[in-house]
């Protein structure tokens, strides 16, 4: 038998992608026309992001997008998944678009066509307009009005260029970061605020669908991507299974109930009730949040391991930063735990059966949906060697069990349409600032020269062939091996 008869092969026409977003990359954060977005005020609320990081530079992809594409095509992808900054197509968050904050769009997605590669754009990842933060930002109603409108300038701007995109990047975070827990913008700790954002963010999906649809072609295809939390219990008891559903309902199915089903879960209201009763959804929001998708976008790392009680557990807090306030209302009892073996430099246990879960799940409860995996990748603690290349097989290993775990929900019945690994390059990745590199390239954040690291060769093996050959066996390209130097 050949290698090739040993490696799993993925459909054709399946999207061998990665994945960025506008903050994390494209800098230029006052040119054009843009204003600030709520990211660029918490990053100057000194304490808020590790070392005082910002966005300002970036990886300055809004000025380096060509050889980024270039990049992209050296190594053999067939899809790109960026985010539009929403301050810099309308700047105050209402009223006319400015046209070259567009132009920008226009231009990456043109660059990347000509290369082959399909763009997939993201409407929202986090960076709200600072004046509609202002204004009461996700808790008020009329963020999501505003979210439509944005979504329909964009649309009808990017609609001859763009086929597939995706309306909500991660709104658990937005809402429950941003608004509960406070270690993403704006930095609020309320956790009925949370709830209202999230309300408001299903509202502004399914107002934000429907604008795309009358804006774009007939074809186009629009979803939403989710970081869903693959729930485990600590042990077998009944308790700890009364975690899991807990978790389950505030993590997964106050996005999934809604927009899939037009439906708030009961026992999410049951178990918030002390907090709030839910007035601020009128009459039709949960049906006007479910709209039909064409394909779900999931985002997955790590499973979420959870206990009754949280005696002897971590935090009930994301992002490993340890103390403060929960991001998980009406959970304040349930304790959290980082699941067994090997973690990566975020701290989060590497285990692809949790993608597998969450695929055939969804497979099961919503028959006919394709899926994307929208997001999926790792932080190492890339060394340099003298020669300048990076040698990260962690990576390549990390990324090799998680598609191998997709192609098993394949096999299994889940309708999986492409793969988009986070990132494309090391990035600004929040909180922790550049302390942690997702990239499959390496960015030198002095020089912003660029370098594809091993895990890059190899991925781009996969993408060329649509086969999952083992990690070491890279193969090259023209122009694959090539550092981008400034
Ligand atoms: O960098 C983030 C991205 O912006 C959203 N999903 C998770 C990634 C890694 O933390």
């Amino acid at each position: 038998m050949t290698d090739s008869a040993l490696n799993p092969r993925f459909p054709a026409g399946f999207l061998w992608g990665a994945a960025t977003s506008a903050y994390q990359v494209e800098g230029a954060v006052a040119e054009d026309g843009r204003t600030p977005s709520i990211w660029d005020t918490f990053c100057r609320t000194p304490g808020k992001v590790f070392q005082d990081h910002t966005g300002d530079l970036a990886t300055d992809h809004y000025h380096r997008f060509r050889a980024d594409v270039r990049l992209m095509a050296g190594l053999g992808l067939t899809a790109y998944r960026f985010s539009v900054a929403w301050p810099r197509v309308q700047p105050t968050g209402r009223g006319p678009a400015v046209q070259r904050g567009l132009d920008f769009y226009r231009r990456l997605a043109d660059e990347l066509l000509a290369a082959g590669i399909t763009p997939v754009a993201t409407l929202y990842h986090w960076d709200l307009p600072q004046e509609l933060e202002a204004a009461g930002g996700w808790p008020e109603r009329a963020t999501a009005e505003r979210f439509a409108e944005y979504a329909a300038l964009v649309g009808d701007a990017l609609g001859d260029r763009v086929g597939q995109w995706t309306t909500l990047n991660e709104p658990w975070c937005s809402a429950f970061l941003g608004y509960g827990s406070g270690v993403h913008a704006p930095g609020r700790t309320d956790p009925v605020a949370a709830l209202r954002a999230a309300h408001h963010l299903n509202l502004g999906h399914g107002l934000a669908v429907r604008a795309l649809r009358s804006a774009l072609p007939a074809g186009t295809r629009v979803s939403v991507s989710l970081n869903l939390h693959a729930v485990r219990p600590l042990t077998p008891s009944a308790a700890d299974r009364e975690a899991v559903r807990r978790i389950d309902a505030v993590g997964n199915r106050v996005f999934l109930g809604p927009m899939l089903e037009g439906a708030y879960p009961e026992d999410l209201l049951d178990d918030t009730a002390h907090l709030t009763d839910w007035s601020f959804v009128r009459p039709g929001d949960p049906e006007a949040a479910h709209q039909p998708l064409d394909w779900l976008g999931v985002n997955y790392y790590t499973p979420t391991v959870v206990s009754a009680t949280p005696e002897g557990a971590a935090p009930a807090r994301e992002d490993g930063h340890g103390g403060g306030p929960s991001p998980w209302p009406g959970a304040d009892a349930v304790g959290f735990h980082q699941a067994a073996g090997e973690r990566t430099a975020m701290g989060w246990a590497v285990d692809p059966s949790g993608l597998h879960e969450l695929l055939t799940g969804l497979a099961r409860r919503h028959p006919g949906l394709p899926l994307m995996v929208t997001e999926n990748g790792a932080a190492y603690r890339d060394e340099v060697r003298p020669d300048g290349t990076v040698d990260d097989p962690e990576r390549a290993a990390y990324v090799r069990a998680h598609l191998a775990a997709v192609h098993r929900s394949l096999a299994d019945g889940a309708d999986v349409r492409g793969y988009f690994l986070w990132s494309l390059l090391d990035n600004f990745e929040w909180a922790y600032g550049y302390d942690k590199r997702f990239g499959l390239v390496r960015v030198d954040y002095d020089t912003q020269a660029r370098t594809p690291k091993s895990s890059a060769h190899w991925y781009g093996r996969v993408a060329r062939t649509g086969e999952l050959h083992p990690v070491g066996e890279q193969g090259t390209r023209p122009g694959a091996r090539l550092t981008i130097k400034p």
